[in-house]
């Protein structure tokens, strides 16, 4: 029987053991550079047999929260590279998670002010988190009106998606990336009726909604090989504002068309991100998801997240019910998670007060054990 402790080749990722260590926001990269201290936090949890960075934005565009790292300028990339040296060095494999919020934005943190961008003008009710630019404190404010992108700009988008992709491999030393499709972002946001109202090839049926999706998976793959990319889906999530009517045919559509493209691993977030793992009134069957993409051919590695305590990850290994588990605050206040879950040792409990913003403090100073 299959342990959450065994080996894995994920795509063509060699990875030693099944426990991964989900994407995280933690709001400490001033000018978008990961510090020093980001590569100290990282290397402390190379253990895990995935490391998963925290979003990571694509373009200027693609920010929408303050002190979010970035993979679109040279000095960001010297950040991360930093950051890959230690974890290799501590034996582990990372990949960085792509992303674009989309509409989750405040013009302040958008390139000349200008409004957020989406796939229709409908406004996210959303809070997202901003440094005052005069003050330097740090509020939630509601998300702004975007602007619908035209459908010229989606090729650019596409584009931007697969530079960051190759930046993060061939400059930064990614192992690989995951794109976020995820959690009411951009290309959620396009796939989900509940966001996207256009009328032209990327809005209405399924196959149109979920078309950017597909592109910038294929054009992630084409940069860097589908072996060394992920995908973060989160079916049914109401996290900023997002929802769809019918999300069974076409998160399933989507399996069937992220079959083929020989990935590292599909990423599924289970109900209410960071929340309940059933969503009231939204019904989805992950089993049928995951078959749907099986029979199809797909043979990445099949993550789940959302909740997982020890014996649900050990148990979702040995049934097949998936191939790797990630967690994720469990994370922030284990550096040694993977050492304590072979023990079944304690775990230190997490501080929220030190998740989002600031510097050491709830990031590189959590306790392992004694050796
Ligand atoms: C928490 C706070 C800010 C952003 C996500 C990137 O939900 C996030 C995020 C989470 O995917």
């Amino acid at each position: 029987m299959t342990s959450l402790f065994d080996p894995i080749q994920a795509g063509d990722l060699h990875l030693a053991n099944r426990i991964a260590m989900a994407p995280l926001t933690r709001n400490r990269s001033p000018e978008a550079i990961p510090p020093a201290i980001t590569a100290t936090y990282y290397a402390q949890r190379a253990s895990a047999g995935l490391l998963i960075t925290e979003g990571t934005a694509i373009s200027p565009q693609g920010q929408g929260y303050s002190n979010v790292p970035g993979l679109y300028g040279s000095e960001q990339l010297d950040g991360w590279k930093r950051v890959t040296r230690a974890v290799h060095a501590a034996g582990g494999k990372i990949v960085t998670q792509l992303w674009h919020v989309g509409r989750v934005s405040h013009s302040l943190l958008q390139p000349g002010r200008a409004a957020p961008v989406a796939p229709s003008a409908v406004q996210a009710h959303a809070k997202t988190y901003v440094l005052d630019p005069n003050t330097g404190e740090g509020q939630f404010m509601h998300t702004c009106m975007p602007r619908a992108l035209a459908l010229e700009e989606l090729p650019g988008t596409v584009r931007a998606f697969a530079t960051a992709a190759r930046n993060a491999v061939q400059s930064a030393g990614f192992d690989g990336v995951e794109i976020h499709g995820a959690n009411g972002y951009l290309l959620d946001q396009f796939l989900k009726d509940g966001a996207n109202h256009r009328t032209d090839d990327y809005g209405g049926t399924i196959p149109r909604r979920a078309r950017l999706m597909l592109e910038v998976v294929r054009a992630v793959a084409d940069a860097i090989g589908g072996g060394h990319v992920g995908v973060r889906l989160s079916p049914v999530t109401p996290a900023n504002d997002i929802h769809d009517k019918h999300p069974q045919p076409l998160f399933e559509y989507l399996a069937r068309h992220l079959a083929p493209l020989s990935l590292a691993y599909v990423h599924v977030i289970e109900g209410s991100t960071g929340g309940p793992r059933n969503v009231e009134g939204r019904p989805f069957d992950y089993a049928a998801f995951k078959a749907t993409y099986r029979d199809a051919g797909g043979r990445g590695a099949w993550m789940v997240n959302n909740g997982y305590d020890r014996d649900m990850a050990l148990q979702a290994v040995a049934s097949g019910h998936a191939d790797m588990v990630a967690f994720g605050r469990a994370f922030i206040s284990n550096p040694d998670l993977v050492t304590r879950l072979r023990r079944d040792a304690a775990l230190n409990a997490w501080d929220r007060d030190t998740f989002y913003g600031g510097g050491e403090k709830g990031y590189i100073d959590y306790p392992t054990l004694e050796q």
